[in-house]
Formats: structure tokens, C-alpha cells, sequence
């Protein structure tokens, strides 16, 4: 089946409609309150009464609470007192909670973070980035000086490559955000690093980039310019503000597509030179252990990689029509298809792709089911421009033993159960 099928195919999905009751228990589907529907039509199904004639059964008008005085606007914006979307926290990360989320943007505050000792309080007013090493003219920059550069806005997803690491040996996380929170996505905003690297007149030579943090590990990474000139960006804003202090307020390097350890937060330094930056005192190391006991280092790009959030891990879903929402990246470029299969990977259907579909950045995916209550297992599986197939389980270790920490990118199994509670797998 091509996309455009597909799509058709997944149309009813697409059209949510109200249901009246008696409709609704036609459908066969389990009525939870009494004349609020609590799920909608099956594909293919005809669509509740357009005439607008009421029906004997017809909903009334729910009292309408808004009648009391509500709050005046405040300086900066709330969330709902009612929303509960949070991150899990430890010292030294926080996941974002993919399973309470919708759409391709994390909200700032959902953003996970890494960091490797704490946050630390930056006066931007204070803060300077050093370009120096192979460079013509090395500069001090403020930020007001950055800011008066052209800049560039980009939605581009960061993830961390032990993002799903505990996936490795056993199934690890119980819900999408315990295996893939260490993902998120923003809208960044700054300068691109071609621009400064002429600034300061780049040398021919210069080959690799020093890039360090102002945080108290002082975070340092080595970075092939060759490949990450073209999309290296400092950036200071975030989703239409200024970046988060845990995102690396002021100033952040991002490198779209790579490891996130790459985009080095705090950003007070970068220094070129001919050659990586390799000693203890100047860089810390990544590396991949292979089955055959030799370390694989700068495997600096993302592979694709899919997720479906809804439903999955933790959550319990009800028979009857079921909309399977799910997200989709590739640090090689624009994620080209998504496939899901409801039966533990036997059939693979197309996904419909969402727009926008967008280079290096997160794709919103959606597929309309419609489950009998039968006990299956839910997958999906990513499709990138360069060709690349998001890898099976075995596949993955097949390739890569079970040594490894980082990098895992197979393809998440969720089990729903008969009474339709959904759970991590793996096949
Ligand atoms: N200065 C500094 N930069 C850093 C880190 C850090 O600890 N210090 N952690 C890195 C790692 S491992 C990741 S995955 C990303 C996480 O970015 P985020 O916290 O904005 O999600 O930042 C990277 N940049
Ligand atoms: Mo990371």
C-alpha cells in the first residue's frame, strides 16, 4: 500500500465525530458516562445525525461554570492548576513525559535535561564567548554582540545518545517517557557558526572545534567542523524566549542531528584547531563497546528512531476505535515514512506523516485502529531520506552486541493486554 492509500485508509481517524449515545452503544463500545462519549466512531462508520434534529436521547447543555469573575492576566503565562504533566527527576537528568504530550514541540519546561554537575546561574550581562585557537583574530563576544548577528530559527530535536539505554539488556522503562525521555524538541533561535567563524577569520587548516561549557564540570567536546559547519548554531532563545537555565542559558551550541552531548550548554569557549582535542584535560569521551571488545568513538549522528506515545506504556485503552499517535526522528534528515504493525510485526501499514516534516527535527505520526480486545503488540518503525530502517531488536544487537550503552534506536514493542493495559516488551 502506498502513502497516499494509507492516508485514505486512515481518514475515519482522521474526523473524530460526536457520538449520541444510542450511536455510541451501537458501536459496541463500553459507555463510561451517561451521556458524555467517551470515544468516537469507528472507521468507516456513517457520522451521527447532521439534520440537527434532536434526538430522544439528545445531550443537554452542561451548566456552564464560567459564570464567576475568572483571573486577571499575570506577567508570565500558567498552565492549567489541572494539568500534570511532569518530568522525572534525578540529579543529574530529567525525562520528558512523551506519553502526556501532543504535537512535535516539548514545551520549554518539559524539555528533559542532562547535565553533568548542576545548573548554573549565568548573568547574561556577564557572560562572554571566547573564539579562539586557528583563527585570525580571536574575539570576546557579549551577548548583546551575538545577538546583532543574523540569525536563524530551526525546529531540531536533541537527543541524547543514552537515550533508551536502559533498554539494552531487559526492558527497562515502563512508559514512554522511563524509555525515551532523554528526546525533546524545540523551536532554537541564535547564530549560525559560519557567520562567527568568519568573523573571526577561521583558518584554512582548522579542522576541529573545541567546544566548552561554563557549568561547573565544564563540559568539553570535539567537533569535526567539516560536517558541522553547515548547521552549527549558538543559540539564545528557545521556543520564542530566551533559553531555559537548564537548556544552557545565555548561550548554547546545537548541532541538529548529533549525540546531545555535542550541544554543549553554557557555551563559553570554542577554540579550533588541526586535530581532535583528545586529552583528559581538554575533552570527555564517548564511546560505543562492540561485541568484539574494540570502542567505537564520535558516532556523533542520531539514528532514526520512532515512538509510539499513544497508547503506550502505563496506560489502559479501551476496545473499539484507537488512534495510535506516535513520534518519528532521524538525525541523517527528514524522516520519509512511518510504518506501524498492530500485530507484533508481522503486517506494517504506513502511517500518516504530519506535517510539518522537517530536516533533523521530531515528525508527528498517526494511524487509526480499531482494536477488538484481543492481547497484541503495537510497533512502529521509522523510514529516513537516506534509506535507513529503524532496526529490530534483534537486528540492533545482531550489529551491535549487548555491551553497548549508547546509541539504541530499535524499534519499541508495547503489549496490550486483554483487559488492555499497555506494557514495554521486547521481541
Ligand atoms: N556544558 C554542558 N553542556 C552539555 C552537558 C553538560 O553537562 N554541560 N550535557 C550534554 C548532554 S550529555 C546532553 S544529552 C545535552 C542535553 O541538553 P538539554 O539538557 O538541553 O536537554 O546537553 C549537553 N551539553
Ligand atoms: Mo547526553
Amino acid at each position: 500500500m502506498n502513502q497516499q492509500d494509507a492516508e485514505k485508509n486512515n481518514k475515519a481517524g482522521d474526523e473524530p465525530a460526536v457520538v449520541s449515545r444510542r450511536k455510541f452503544l451501537a458501536a459496541g463500545a463500553t459507555v463510561v458516562g451517561a451521556t458524555v462519549a467517551r470515544a468516537v466512531l469507528p472507521p468507516g462508520s456513517e457520522a451521527a445525525d447532521p439534520s440537527g434534529r434532536p434526538q430522544a436521547d439528545a445531550p443537554t447543555v452542561p451548566e456552564d461554570p464560567t459564570k464567576v469573575p475568572g483571573t486577571p492576566p499575570g506577567p508570565y503565562g500558567e498552565r492549567s492548576t489541572f494539568e500534570r504533566a511532569t518530568r522525572l527527576a534525578s540529579s543529574s537528568h530529567s525525562l520528558t513525559p512523551h506519553q502526556d504530550l501532543d504535537g512535535i514541540i516539548t514545551p520549554s519546561s518539559l524539555h528533559f535535561e542532562r547535565h553533568h554537575n548542576g545548573v548554573p546561574l549565568i548573568d547574561p550581562a556577564r557572560h562572554r564567548l571566547l573564539i579562539h585557537g586557528l583563527v585570525e583574530r580571536p574575539l570576546l563576544f557579549t551577548m548583546e554582540d551575538l545577538r546583532r548577528f543574523p540569525s536563524v530559527s530551526r525546529l531540531a530535536f536533541i537527543e541524547c545518545s543514552g537515550n533508551s539505554a536502559g533498554e539494552w539488556k531487559a526492558p527497562g522503562g515502563h512508559t514512554a517517557q522511563k524509555t525515551n525521555g532523554l528526546f525533546s524538541t524545540s523551536e532554537w533561535t541564535g547564530v549560525p557558526l559560519k557567520i562567527l567563524l568568519r568573523e573571526v577569520g577561521a583558518k584554512r587548516e582548522a579542522a576541529w572545534m573545541l567546544a566548552e561549557g561554563s557549568d561547573a564540570a565544564a563540559v568539553t567536546r570535539s567537533i569535526p567542523l567539516a560536517e558541522a559547519v553547515e548547521e552549527a548554531l549558538l543559540c539564545y532563545a528557545q521556543n520564542g524566549e530566551a533559553l531555559r537555565p537548564e537548556q544552557g542559558y545565555p548561550l548554547r551550541l546545537l548541532l541538529p542531528g548529533w549525540e546531545g552531548n555535542t550541544s554543549i550548554k553554557w557555551l563559553r569557549r570554542l577554540k579550533l584547531g588541526t586535530a581532535p582535542f583528545m586529552t583528559r584535560e581538554e575533552t570527555s569521551h564517548y564511546t560505543d563497546l562492540m561485541p568484539n571488545g574494540t570502542a567505537r568513538q564520535f558516532t556523533l549522528v542520531m539514528e532514526a528512531k520512532s515512538l509510539i506515545t499513544s497508547p503506550s506504556g502505563g496506560q489502559q485503552v479501551q476496545p473499539g476505535f484507537i488512534e495510535i499517535r506516535g513520534l518519528a526522528w532521524s538525525g541523517r534528515g527528514r524522516v520519509t515514512g512511518v510504518e506501524v504493525s498492530t500485530d507484533g510485526g508481522h503486517f506494517w501499514t504506513p502511517a500518516t506523516l504530519q506535517e510539518p516534516v522537517l530536516p533533523k527535527c521530531t515528525t508527528a505520526f498517526r494511524f487509526g485502529w480499531r482494536w477488538a480486545g484481543e492481547e497484541t503488540i503495537l510497533q512502529s518503525r521509522c523510514t529516513d531520506e537516506s534509506g535507513y530502517v529503524q532496526p529490530t531488536r534483534q537486528a540492533l544487537l545482531a550489529v551491535r552486541g549487548s555491551n553497548s550503552y549508547y546509541h539504541y534506536n530499535a524499534i519499541q514493542s508495547w503489549k496490550v493486554a486483554r483487559d488492555g493495559r499497555v506494557s514495554n516488551v521486547h521481541l
